[in-house]
C-alpha cells in the first residue's frame, strides 16, 4: 500500500474546518483547500479555518502537504467579500492573512504545497508562505492586484520577493504579467515541477524525506534561516553558531553522526533526476 492510499480522516478536529479536507498518513497531514467551485478562492471562513488547521495540526504530524482540490490550486482573494469592506476592517483582513500565513511559516511543521492551475493574488501569497513548492505543468502564476486597483495585503511584499526580487515582482504587479510553470521554475518560485496529475506524489515522498530528519534540525531550517536571512551578517553568524551547537548537541544528531561513522547511513549521492 502506498501512502496515498493510507490516508485516514483525522480525529478529534476542534472547529468548523469544512472547506478543508486534512487526512493524515503517519507523519504526514495533507490538507487540501476545498472550494473548488469558487477556485479555492480564500474568503473570512476560509483563511480562519486555515489558520485554526496549522494551530491545532494532529500530533503526530511531522510535516505538512497543502493542495487544491478541483481545476486550481487557488484564486486568491475571495472578491466578492471585498467592496464591503471599511478602510480599517481592510486592515484588519489583512492582518488576519499573515497571521494564518505566519503560522505556515512559521509553525510547527515543515509545509510543502502542490501547486497547479491557478496560484494567483493571495494563492501566490499562501504558497509563498510555505518551505517546499511542487508545482505541476499546469501551474500559472499571477498578481491580479494590479489590475484590479489593490495591492498585495496576504504577505506577498514580504515574501514573493525573497523567492524570485522585487523587480520580477514588480513586473507581474505592474503589468499583469502571468509566469507559466516553466517560467516560475526557473525564477526560483518552484522547488520541483513535475508533470500534470504528479504533484501529490512527489509531495508525498518529499514528505516522507522531510519526516525522517531530526526534528531540531528541521526546527533549525524553519525557524533559523529565514531569520538569519534577515540578519546583517555578523548578526546571522552569531545566531547561526548557537543554533549549529544546539542542533549538534541534541542525542538524534549524535546518533545520526555515529551511524555514518559506523557505516550505518546513507552517503550523499547524486541524484538520478534532473531539477525534479
Ligand atoms: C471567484 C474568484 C475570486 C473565481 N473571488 N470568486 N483573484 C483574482 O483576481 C483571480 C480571479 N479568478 C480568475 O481569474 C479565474 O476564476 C481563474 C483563472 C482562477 C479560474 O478560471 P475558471 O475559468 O476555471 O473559473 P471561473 O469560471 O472564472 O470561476 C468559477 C467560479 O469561481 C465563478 O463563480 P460562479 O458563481 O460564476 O460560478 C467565479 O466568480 C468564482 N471565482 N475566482 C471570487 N478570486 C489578501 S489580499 C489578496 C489579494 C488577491 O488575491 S487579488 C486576486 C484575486
Amino acid at each position: 500500500m502506498t501512502l496515498r492510499d493510507s490516508f485516514q480522516p483525522a480525529q478529534g478536529l476542534l472547529a468548523d474546518l469544512s472547506m478543508l479536507s486534512i487526512r493524515v498518513a503517519g507523519p504526514v497531514v495533507h490538507l487540501q483547500l476545498n472550494r473548488p467551485d469558487k477556485r479555492n478562492a480564500i474568503n473570512d471562513a476560509l483563511i480562519a479555518q486555515i489558520h485554526t488547521a496549522f494551530v491545532n495540526l494532529p500530533a503526530e504530524a511531522r510535516v505538512a502537504v497543502i493542495s487544491g482540490a478541483g481545476d486550481h490550486f487557488c484564486a486568491g482573494l475571495d472578491l466578492s467579500d471585498l467592496s464591503e469592506r471599511s478602510v480599517a476592517e481592510g486592515i484588519l483582513h489583512s492582518r488576519s492573512w499573515h497571521a494564518a500565513f505566519e503560522q505556515i511559516q512559521f509553525g510547527r511543521v515543515p509545509v510543502i504545497s502542490v501547486l497547479h492551475g491557478a496560484v494567483v493574488g493571495g494563492g501566490l501569497e499562501l504558497a509563498s508562505s510555505t518551505h517546499l513548492r511542487v508545482a505541476e505543468a499546469s501551474a500559472f502564476y499571477g498578481l491580479p492586484e494590479g489590475q484590479r486597483g489593490i495591492f498585495v495585503g496576504g504577505s506577498g511584499s514580504a515574501r514573493i520577493p525573497r523567492l524570485i526580487g522585487v523587480a520580477r515582482m514588480t513586473d507581474m504587479m505592474l503589468t499583469g504579467r502571468v509566469l507559466d510553470a516553466a517560467e516560475a521554475q526557473a525564477a526560483g518560485l518552484s522547488n520541483y515541477l513535475v508533470a500534470d496529475g504528479a504533484g501529490l506524489d512527489k509531495a508525498f515522498e518529499l514528505a516522507v524525506k522531510v519526516a525522517g530528519n531530526a526534528p531540531l534540525s528541521n526546527f533549525a531550517v524553519m525557524q533559523a534561516l529565514p531569520r538569519i536571512a534577515d540578519l546583517s551578517q555578523s548578526d546571522g553568524l552569531f545566531v547561526e553558531s548557537l543554533m549549529s551547537s544546539i542542533a549538534q548537541g541534541d542525542e538524534a544528531a549524535k546518533e545520526r553522526v555515529r551511524a555514518f561513522l559506523e557505516k550505518r547511513a546513507g552517503k550523499v549521492a547524486k541524484s538520478v533526476e534532473q531539477g525534479a
